[in-house]
């Protein structure tokens, strides 16, 4: 299985360098030798990947092609490394060759082409997939720039293009005869011929897209899957002088589509933002996407009557919702199937997931839009809208539901209900989450066809987030459970359980965190210049700044506990770190208002001898997958404290949790599943429950009562207005809490009537720290009952319950 050793990887090393840069080993630099070897391992994993392919042929496999906007991979030459199991052989070879392995490493740039927990668990889910041997194949746009990277200036984040394909495009294989044409605009032509009518669209706006195939290698196995990334171009030559009037200024429009497409990443997490360039990005993925599907399945079958037997089309979120219309296109106007069939096949084909109830994320697009830029497109949709919402009526008989149901209604096209009208499946992301969903958002289409929601709760790649990460713990859960077992089984990890009350064990799981923390401070002194103490709490809150997350009930608590110091220095024994990470879409003002105000505090502190060997903030800038999977590790409390019915599961929650920190947490999103398996006992919890959260709201939220009856609540919110020893005032935050602003409710994610509650959790975990013998304990559960919130047991359930393919 192994396809190197640690001599042969020499050779194939240095002949790459050779053939690519002409260089002996001795003369590249770090660059070249990262380069060379991720073309090493894409070798072995291309020549692997045809053979995949072809007994997915030859067996006649059903395949899973998961489509998504973002794949946030992070760095792949470990990983793949990890995965082909030639890592400690690649490091030695490295070294052989007079390299830093590590060095080689953190070198790679992250591929960040998306913004948060949805883009993520599609690339977990894809190493999930590969593993479990399914042939799946993830789908998305090779953006130019990914997530912008993240400076902090004077306290304010500031926005750098990132420009990743320079050292990263080294995983990607273009694919230029597998390219597909993506048509815009245009006007419509109808004819009867052979007793139909026929649709042809002219004039349109040509965009080639040419397949970037990135290759994917599961753990342990010889199955190989692929992440093809879209690249758009031009379709024509670029010499334009050659046309005649009408083809000129039809090439330079085509050369301008094709080149802002597949620009940049959206930066928008959690927030709809209804842009042109964003319709046409999802479109020309789409397209491309399914003519692709298509055009194999025709190859293999010669026909698309049993698209839907072969093939399952899962849809991350909305944003590939275009799918639904886009398949019926080609099954009527390409295949010349009748509407029914078309639908009838479409329909056992898509699979949809939804990652969020925030109304303010909801795709609604104008018509309009749709109308110019999709005439064919927007055709088929109404005539979709148009039987749905019949069959609304004579189920319901109720306008009320005719209307909250329809796809089509005031002048937008609401794509939720398009991909539910035209899914087999509906899920949410957790057990909370789905509830909330087929109760509430989704309530009436549940009510019409129930047997399509369903939930599967979100899980990580414990081999990345665990085991590769951090071999410390790694060594000791092999240890304690007798071998790798763990890796292929992560329930394994329940064997952990059997030493709760070995002391050797204990002390050995905290000396493992604090080697952690050690190389994180050392990580953190060499690559950005902060100073960590090692022996303080590390206190983490790491995920996107949004008002729901609640990062500023986390600075809440830090102010109150900064003036408990000022009264009384003796007040913190424990020293106390608190780090945050965080990226704000630009657009989003409050969150950014939010960062600098992370920042304000930070440095007031910083300032005050009081606080020396005691509190300490630190915003870590730039906050991705690479420097999650430093920070991970080293973390001892894992906050994810969202207004409770906000966070539809979130996933770094189960990272820390396997990496043994223990979680201060509201019952939201997949907590509540971490709280089902840890109890009350493991874990700190606060504050209100959704339902609760509803109630209050219902019956009328007034949070200025909580300010005028809490005295400490004032104190604090009193000092974020007046702000630090930098002067800038945070009257508009201050604004927001209490009184509203821009639309918003006074606090409208009740900051305030979770504050006390929260506080008491903070000392809780506090006092629990410095009982080390407990903690150690809970830390030891936590990894013990992690297993179930592994990506293969979340992808199991997609295979089993909603895909119906077979799996390893
Ligand atoms: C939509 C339209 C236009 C521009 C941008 C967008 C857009 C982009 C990204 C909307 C939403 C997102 C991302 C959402 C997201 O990351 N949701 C998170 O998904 C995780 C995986 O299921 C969950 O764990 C988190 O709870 C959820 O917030």
């Amino acid at each position: 299985m192994t396809p190197f050793t640690t001599k042969t990887l020499e050779e194939a090393l240095t002949a790459k360098l050779m053939l690519n840069f002409g260089k002996t080993p001795e003369e590249a630099t770090d660059q070249e030798m990262m380069k060379a070897s991720a073309l090493v391992l894409r070798d072995v994993m291309a020549i692997r990947g045809v053979e995949t392919n072809k007994q997915t042929r030859r067996e006649q496999k059903k395949q899973v092609h998961y489509l998504s906007l973002e794949f946030l991979m992070g760095r792949s030459l470990m990983k793949n490394a990890y995965n082909l199991n030639v890592l400690p052989q690649l490091r030695e070879a490295l070294e052989n060759l007079g390299f830093k392995a590590a060095d080689i490493f953190e070198l790679e740039p992250d591929a960040g082409l998306g913004n948060g927990g949805l883009g993520r668990l599609a690339a977990c889910y894809l190493d999930s997939m590969t593993t479990l041997e399914i042939p799946a194949t993830g789908y998305s746009i090779c953006y130019e720039l990914g997530i912008f990277k993240q400076k902090i200036v004077e306290g304010q984040q500031v926005e750098l293009p990132d420009n990743w394909k320079d050292l990263g495009a080294a995983w990607l294989l273009p694919k230029p005869e597998e390219a597909q044409t993506v048509h815009f605009g245009g006007t419509l032509r109808e004819f009867w011929a052979d007793g139909h009518l026929h649709t042809v669209n002219e004039n349109a706006t040509a965009v080639l897209a040419v397949p970037c195939d990135m290759v994917v290698a599961g753990y342990d196995t010889n199955h190989v899957n692929t992440l093809r990334l879209w690249d758009a171009r031009a379709t024509k030559p670029v010499d334009m002088s050659l046309f005649s009037r009408g083809e000129y200024l039809k090439a330079a429009e085509e050369e301008a589509m094709a080149e802002t497409i597949a620009k940049v990443l959206y930066p928008e997490d959690n927030h709809y933002e209804g842009k042109s360039l964003r319709l046409k990005q999802q479109y020309f993925f789409v397209s491309a996407t399914v003519q692709s599907i298509a055009t194999k399945h025709l190859d293999t079958y010669g026909t698309l009557k049993n698209f839907h037997e072969k093939n399952v089309i899962q849809i991350n979120d909305t944003h590939p919702a275009l799918v639904v219309p886009e398949l019926m296109r080609i099954f009527i106007d390409e295949a010349g199937m009748n509407w029914d069939e078309a639908w009838e096949i479409t329909t056992k084909s898509v699979a949809y997931t939804n990652h969020t109830v925030l109304a303010e994320a909801l795709e609604r697009w104008p018509q309009s839009l749709m109308e110019t830029l999709l005439p064919r497109i927007w055709q088929i949709i109404q005539e979709i809208s148009a039987r749905w919402q019949r069959k609304v009526e004579n189920f319901y008989h109720d306008p009320a539901k005719t209307q909250n149901m329809a796809i089509i209604w005031g002048g937008e096209v609401r794509m939720a209900n398009l991909c539910i009208a035209g899914g087999m499946a509906v899920n949410g992301v957790s057990g909370l989450h789905s509830e909330i969903l087929k109760k509430d958002v989704f309530k009436d289409a549940c009510g019409m066809e129930p047997w399509k929601f369903q939930n599967v709760t979100n899980g990580i790649d414990h081999r990345r987030w665990l085991s590769e990460i951090n071999p410390g713990l790694d060594g000791l859960i092999r240890d304690l459970t007798g071998g790798d077992d763990y890796l292929m089984h992560p329930l394994t990890l329940r064997k952990l359980d059997d030493y709760a009350d070995d002391k050797a064990v204990l002390e050995r799981l905290a000396e493992i965190k604090h080697q952690n923390k050690v190389a994180f401070a050392n990580h953190a002194k060499r690559s950005r210049g902060v100073i960590l103490n090692p022996d303080a709490i590390f206190d983490v809150q790491v995920k996107r700044l949004h008002e729901y997350k609640r990062q500023l009930l986390n600075v809440l608590h830090i102010i109150a506990l900064y003036q408990q110091l000022q009264d009384d220095p003796n007040a913190i024994t424990q020293p106390h770190t608190f780090l945050f990470g965080a990226k704000a879409a630009p657009g989003y003002a409050v969150a950014k208002r939010i960062i600098q105000l992370i920042n304000s505090l930070a440095d007031q502190i910083a300032h005050d001898p009081i606080c020396k060997d005691k509190l300490q903030v630190v915003f870590l800038e730039n906050y991705r997958v690479s420097l999650a999977e430093h920070l991970m590790p080293a973390s001892e409390v894992s906050q994810q404290i969202s207004t409770a019915g906000k966070e539809a599961s979130g996933t770094g929650n189960m990272k820390f949790m396997m990496n043994g920190a223990l979680t201060i947490g509201t019952l939201d999103g997949a907590n509540v599943e971490m709280h089902d398996v840890l109890g009350d006992e493991n874990m700190f919890l606060f504050g209100l429950h959704a339902d609760e959260v509803e109630r209050l709201k219902r019956e009328g939220y007034v949070p200025q009562r909580l300010y005028n009856r809490d005295e400490k609540l004032r104190r604090c919110l009193d000092a974020l207005r007046a702000g630090f020893r930098d002067g800038v005032r945070y009257e508009d935050l201050y604004q927001r809490l209490l009184f509203g602003s821009g639309g918003s409710p006074a606090d409208e994610y009740l900051l305030l009537a979770d504050f006390q509650a929260y506080c008491q959790a903070e000392k809780r975990m506090v006092e629990t720290y410095a009982d080390r013998e407990k903690w150690n304990r809970m830390s030891l559960h936590n990894i013990a009952r992690s297993g179930i919130f592994a990506a293969d047991r979340a992808v199991a359930e997609y295979a089993d319950n909603i895909w119906h393919v077979s799996h390893k």
